[in-house]
């Protein structure tokens, strides 16, 4: 679509989901007419979104279970839900319209890295509240491909069932895919079939994605969406120039504000993703908080001839940002400072330690014989500008995890010495 063409067919949907929020829920209909909006015809473009408050997810909050649903319950068919980063259920309800539209848009994902129909599939999401597997799998199903379903855990199953299915494409959390490496090293087992690795929920680094596709043998893609979004693969990926990840911007608006004022950012400068979604019916948001931090890299059109709109792979959450020292960094800063060290592995952990109000930063990672803890602090000085301790581990020695994978711990000092 030429970029008028799309404009007109946002501003469109735009208005009809206006209409359609303001004619079925009471939720939105108060937060509306405290904006002043209360006939959607006072809206005729996506010009005046920003006139419109915005939704957080204590929005979600507040109306657990279906406070903010637009359909009768009849007409639900699935839902899922996250316990978001501070524990307050958010709930997202389909109905078939929005599983159909779930499954466009994962399609579309899986033909962008270059799936065929018929190609091997292998889900490793959990297939249950969280939105991963079930998601991976309406796409693909849209998409003709052949499903694996393993989900997560039971590993060695998991690289023999690749192995014997000749599994093409991997979809998962990227930390899940680094034990999936870790097992096939040690049960031996290749898997020269496989081409395409489709990764996301959460923040990655550009040493873990060369390090995975190097050691994998694949081509890796970014895949972003969210349960608010309506799921995995909603908001979009990158395409095989990697130059970005393309927004569905049929189907999404992304804003790019300044987390504290709420105004527009400049394009090309870093601020939090707005997004509303203009095609779902069950519950669609408008101008949601993501929390995510991201930047507009271009409106250009693409070379793979694309027309919509790239974001920046996402560097974190506003709750990330970690303060130490008067230093502020985002866990994946430090992941990639920590892969550009030889023999490091990509198993590590940021552990903040705080003693009467100060803050220090222990680093523990696993890595060969030939790294020590000073070499891991002298390059984490240089690299992000403050000196962490540095605790080397042996291979295996740090505990993993089959779904996304917790980087950050605190401790108080007191009670690291208790336990030592
Ligand atoms: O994590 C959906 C998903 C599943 C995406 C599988 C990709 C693959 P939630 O559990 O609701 O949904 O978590 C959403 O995860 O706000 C981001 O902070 C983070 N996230 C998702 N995709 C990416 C990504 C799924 N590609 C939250 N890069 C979002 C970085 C991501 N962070």
């Amino acid at each position: 679509m030429s970029a008028d063409e799309l404009k007109s067919h946002q501003n469109r949907r735009f208005r009809e989901l206006l209409r359609w929020v303001l004619s079925r829920n009471d939720y939105y209909r108060k937060r509306f007419s405290a904006s002043g909006l209360t006939q959607p015809d006072d809206f005729s473009s996506i010009e005046q979104l920003q006139k419109l408050p915005t939704l957080s997810k204590e929005d979600f909050r507040q109306t657990y279970p279906l406070g903010m649903c637009c359909v009768d319950k009849e007409e639900i068919r699935e839902m899922h839900m996250s316990s978001g980063s501070t524990g307050s259920p958010v709930v997202m309800p389909y109905n078939e319209a929005d599983i159909e539209q779930w499954a466009e848009c994962m399609a579309r994902c899986y033909v962008m890295a270059g799936a065929v129909p018929g190609n091997p599939v292998q889900i490793t999401p959990s297939f249950g509240l969280f939105n991963g597997g079930f998601g991976m799998y309406h796409g693909a199903r849209k998409a003709g491909l052949f499903v694996i379903p393993t989900g997560s855990g039971n590993t060695e199953r998991q690289v023999r069932l690749a192995k014997d299915f000749s599994t093409k494409i991997l979809c998962g959390v990227v930390s899940y895919t680094i034990r999936i490496l870790e097992v096939m090293r040690a049960i031996e087992v290749e898997l020269p079939c496989l081409k395409i690795g489709i990764f996301g929920a959460e923040s990655f680094s550009e040493g873990m994605r060369k390090r995975i596709e190097s050691e994998l043998g694949i081509e890796s893609f970014d895949i972003y969406g969210m349960t608010e979004t309506g799921g995995v693969g909603t908001l979009g990926m990158d395409c095989p120039f990697h130059n970005g990840i393309h927004v569905w911007e049929d189907h999404y608006l992304v804003e790019i504000l300044d987390p504290v004022t709420e105004k527009p950012v400049p394009d090309g400068e870093q601020g939090e993703v707005v997004v509303t979604s203009l095609t779902r019916q069950t519950l669609p948001v408008i101008r949601f908080r993501t929390g995510d931090l991201s930047k507009i890299v271009s409106r250009e059109k693409c070379d793979c001839g694309r027309t919509h709109l790239r974001i920046a792979p996402i560097v974190g959450r506003t709750d990330d940002m970690l303060i130490v020292k008067g230093v502020n960094f985002f866990p994946k800063q430090v992941e990639h400072a920590l892969l550009e060290i030889p023999g490091v592995l990509p198993h590590y952990q940021i552990v903040i330690e705080e003693s009467e109000g100060v803050r220090d930063v222990r680093i523990n990672v696993e890595a060969d014989e030939t790294v020590t803890g000073y070499m891991v602090e002298k390059h984490l000085k240089e690299r992000l500008g403050f000196s962490p301790k540095g605790d080397v581990f042996k291979p295996g020695e740090l505990p993993r995890q089959e779904g996304k994978a917790q980087r950050v711990f605190y401790t108080t000092r007191e009670q690291l010495n208790s336990t030592k």
